[in-house]
């Protein structure tokens, strides 16, 4: 049975991976924060059949106490202060987290694996954020990184670390640059989410409208379930690399909304929607577009869920939520 140990397990691509991996016949031990943490609940209940064991990534003394409980063959990064508004409010503290979390868990992951680094595979989270004004469309994974936010400069010392410790000291270390990918389970501060709890509780008159930013900007999104398969099939590779994990297809804010609002049968949306300039952002990542053809190619990864599809699912499921709350 093979052991893996997952960071931001309270997160929705921890419980997605969490559900994938136990599907294999892992076990699997979760990283959980703080005393008392209100999501380790979340996580019990979604899937139960994971360990859950005290740390932070912050703190390498936990790291190396977790993982001599674990004892994983698998390692996957996904800790990260990952809400890029937030990223310019606590740049340090994003820094510490998304950035130097991904060197102590490296360094974890090294000493851990001693002279035998054959017993470990590491996977990063990277993030298309790291692209930020972007110097190539589509962007591939040899695109100059320009990151934009706190959030992805810090993406980008963890994308490098993990590059650097594979070239080092021959770890088996890869990193999976993930464009946007959106679920059910997506906290309700993503704009996506945000969108889909707004119209759910509009179509069922329990709000009149929503308040968003820019709504020009252009993401990549694709289904978090898809999208941690990509992450495990990295780990199945003879040699560690580095892959795209995107779907090749963009759209705007204003097309999320349209096609949000048009499920729900709302034509006539735009009075509906306003524009906020507390969510502008100072500096915005305009344009998101992978190319997945590495990840198609060398992982035969290929994206199940499209664009049209994930808004409907995450819409519906708003709407079962906002009427079993509205009927409480
Ligand atoms: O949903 P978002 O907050 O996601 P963002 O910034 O693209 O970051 C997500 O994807 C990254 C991968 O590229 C991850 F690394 C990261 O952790 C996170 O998962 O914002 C998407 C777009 C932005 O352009 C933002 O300016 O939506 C725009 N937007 C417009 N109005 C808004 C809003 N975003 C949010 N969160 N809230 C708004 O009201």
């Amino acid at each position: 049975m093979k052991r893996a140990l997952i960071t931001g397990i309270t997160g929705q691509d921890g419980l997605y991976l969490s559900e994938l991996l136990l599907s294999k016949g892992y076990e699997v031990y979760g990283l959980i924060r703080g005393q008392n943490n209100p999501k380790a609940e979340l996580v019990r209940s979604v899937v139960p059949d994971v360990k859950l064991l005290n740390g932070d990534i912050t703190d390498l003394s936990s790291l190396i106490r977790a993982f001599s409980e674990a004892q994983p063959d698998e390692v996957y990064n996904l800790g990260a202060i990952s809400f890029v508004a937030y990223s310019w409010e606590n740049a340090r503290l994003t820094s510490d987290v998304t950035g130097i979390g991904v060197l102590n868990v490296l360094e974890a992951t090294r000493l851990y694996a001693g002279q035998d680094l054959s017993k470990v595979r590491f996977y990063q989270a990277s993030s298309s954020e790291m692209f930020g004004k972007v110097q190539d469309v589509p962007q591939r994974e040899s695109t100059l990184l320009w990151p934009r936010s706190p959030y992805g400069v810090a993406k980008v010392y963890g994308h490098y670390m993990t590059i650097n410790y594979r070239e080092s000291y021959g770890m088996h270390a890869s990193s999976g640059i993930l464009f946007n990918h959106e679920s059910p389970r997506r906290g309700p501060e993503f704009v996506t989410r945000k969108i889909t709890q707004a119209v759910a509780r509009i179509a069922l008159g329990l709000q009149d409208g929503i308040a968003l930013g820019n709504l020009d900007a252009k993401r990549d999104w694709g289904f978090a379930g898809d999208y941690v398969e990509a992450m495990w099939l990295m780990l199945q590779q003879e040699q560690a690399d580095d892959y795209v994990v995107a779907t090749g297809e963009t759209h705007s804010i204003r097309e999320f909304l349209e096609v949000a609002f048009a499920h729900v049968g709302i034509d006539d949306w735009e009075g509906k929607v306003t524009q906020d300039p507390r969510f502008f952002r100072p500096a915005e990542v305009d344009l998101l577009i992978g190319d997945p053809t590495k990840a198609r190619e060398q992982l035969g990864w290929q994206p199940k869920v499209g664009f049209d599809d994930l808004v409907r699912m995450m819409l519906d499921s708003d709407l079962a939520q906002q009427k079993e709350l509205a009927g409480r």
